[in-house]
């Protein structure tokens, strides 16, 4: 019997901005796309014949570029450059295990930093959403001490509106340099090009990003005493705020909203290497995903509101540590790599417990080898090797549980640049990425 009815399935694979999502996805298309080829292994070692890429339509979201990426990491030795935040993908094929459906996959490449906008999804009135953010800031001590400088200059009316705007941004940059999430509009931190803000002090980053959709349509939350002095200022940051919900926030939640499985890429080697603040933001934006993703939370019952797939709860989860070939082999067959992606997502685990929940240590494109002392590694580091060589070098052990405290700099592992085949019939090969599969897609 033909198979022509298809099952499917929406899918969205999260993380923070270079966590891996992109190299992520685009391997694991690789190895669907060429599955003869490839080292790929699911369902007791069924087969997937005739992939095929759809089209999928939206105005506001990226088709992701397969065959760019696949051909970036083969012909060029270097991995995806950045060219928009977010991205979906849809496939269809006949698996071998399966006798009358083919499969059909929707994913959906969401950044985590766009967690920070879900008061923007669920309140779509400004003047609410001021409110909401204001007692936010004010409410929560850590917050409060970055943003004193706003509070201040909202109690003169007659503060003109882009000095506020300057202001608000200042408390942003102040947050992000303090490694506290919570960054909203969050294009201030990663623009819909998906650049994140670099380094910088306070006053770049408020000169170099834009508190909205861009510099001309930027927005802040104004309070109700400025708002009612300064109608028409209140207005034109109603406008913007209206045309930010509609154009970056509204596209990424409804397709968020759709999914009831999700892959969430955490990268252990960058939260070691950034210290114990960038370890604390990242978990709280995951606790914060929960939180929306939950239909019965403040938030979720919100959103449920306004967006109509919202309603249905999450059905599986694939925790993934990524970038797995940056970790000594030892660390990741000993169990203490996985020890420490149980323990980073312990609570936001705890804010669905109905889900199913799997733990993976995986790399989407082992890029390195064991080396021949203890604790190195070998493969061709990222920075100052202009002619690609390979080389050995040492890679910190793991500790067993995540430290009571530690400095950037303390765990130094190795950026590295891309092996991969060529020949891009061969997919690159990979650790694990077929289990995450196999559990995800089932
Ligand atoms: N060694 C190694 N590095 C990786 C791997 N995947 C991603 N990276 C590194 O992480 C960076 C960001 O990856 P990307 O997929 O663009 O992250 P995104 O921002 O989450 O989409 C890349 O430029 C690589 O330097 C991997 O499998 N192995
Ligand atoms: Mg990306």
């Amino acid at each position: 019997m033909k198979k022509i009815l298809s099952k499917n399935d929406n899918i969205a694979v999260t993380g923070i901005a270079r966590g891996g999502k992109t190299v992520f996805l685009t391997s694991l298309l690789a190895q669907l796309e060429e599955f003869d080829q490839a080292d790929f292994s699911f369902a007791g070692n069924s087969k997937i014949e005739a992939f095929k890429e759809l089209r999928t339509r939206s105005d506001f979201i990226r088709q992701f570029p397969l065959d760019r990426y696949r051909d970036f990491l083969a012909m060029r030795g270097s991995w995806p450059e950045k060219t928009s935040d977010a991205y979906c993908y849809s496939c269809e094929y006949w698996r071998s295990d399966w006798k009358f459906w083919k499969q059909r996959l929707n994913f959906f490449d969401f950044p985590g930093e766009r967690i920070a906008d879900s008061a923007i999804a669920a309140v779509p009135d400004y003047r609410k959403w001021s409110e909401h953010i204001l007692s936010h800031l004010k409410n929560h001590k850590s917050l409060f001490e970055d943003a004193r400088g706003y509070f201040e200059i909202l109690e003169n009316p007659s503060a003109p509106l882009e000095e506020i705007i300057f202001e608000y941004k200042l408390t942003l940059a102040r947050l992000i340099l303090n490694f506290k999430p919570l960054i909203t509009p969050s294009t201030f931190l990663l623009s819909k090009e998906g650049i994140t803000a670099k380094k910088g002090s306070v006053n770049e980053l408020a000169s170099q990003r834009a508190s909205g959709l861009d510099f001309d349509s930027e927005f802040v939350p104004l309070s109700r005493e400025y708002c009612e002095q300064n109608p028409e200022y209140a207005e034109r940051m109603h406008k913007n705020f209206r045309l930010y919900r509609r154009n970056v926030v509204m596209p990424l939640y409804r397709e968020l909203g759709k999914c009831r499985k999700l892959i969430v890429l955490i990268d252990l080697p960058t939260l070691l290497a950034g210290g114990v603040g960038q370890y604390n933001d990242n978990r709280q934006i995951l606790q914060d995903l929960f939180q929306t993703l939950r239909p019965d939370s403040s938030i979720g019952r919100k959103l449920a509101s306004t967006i109509k797939f919202w309603q249905r709860p999450l059905e599986k989860v694939a925790f993934a540590a990524s970038k797995a070939d940056m970790i000594y082999n030892d660390d990741i067959e000993n169990g203490t790599a996985e020890g420490l992606l149980r323990q980073l997502t312990s609570k936001a685990r705890k804010i669905v417990p109905e889900a199913e929940y799997r733990w993976f240590v995986c790399s989407a494109c082992q890029s390195s080898v064991k080396g021949e002392k203890p604790y190195t590694l070998r493969g061709r580091p990222a920075r100052n090797n202009p002619e690609k060589q390979i080389v050995e070098f040492e890679v910190p052990r793991l500790p067993e549980n995540w430290p009571d405290s530690w400095q950037p700099g303390d765990y130094r592992f190795k950026a590295l640049l891309p092996e991969v085949p060529k020949n891009t019939q061969k997919p690159p090969r990979h650790i694990n990425l077929d289990a995450v599969f196999d559990f995800i897609a089932n």
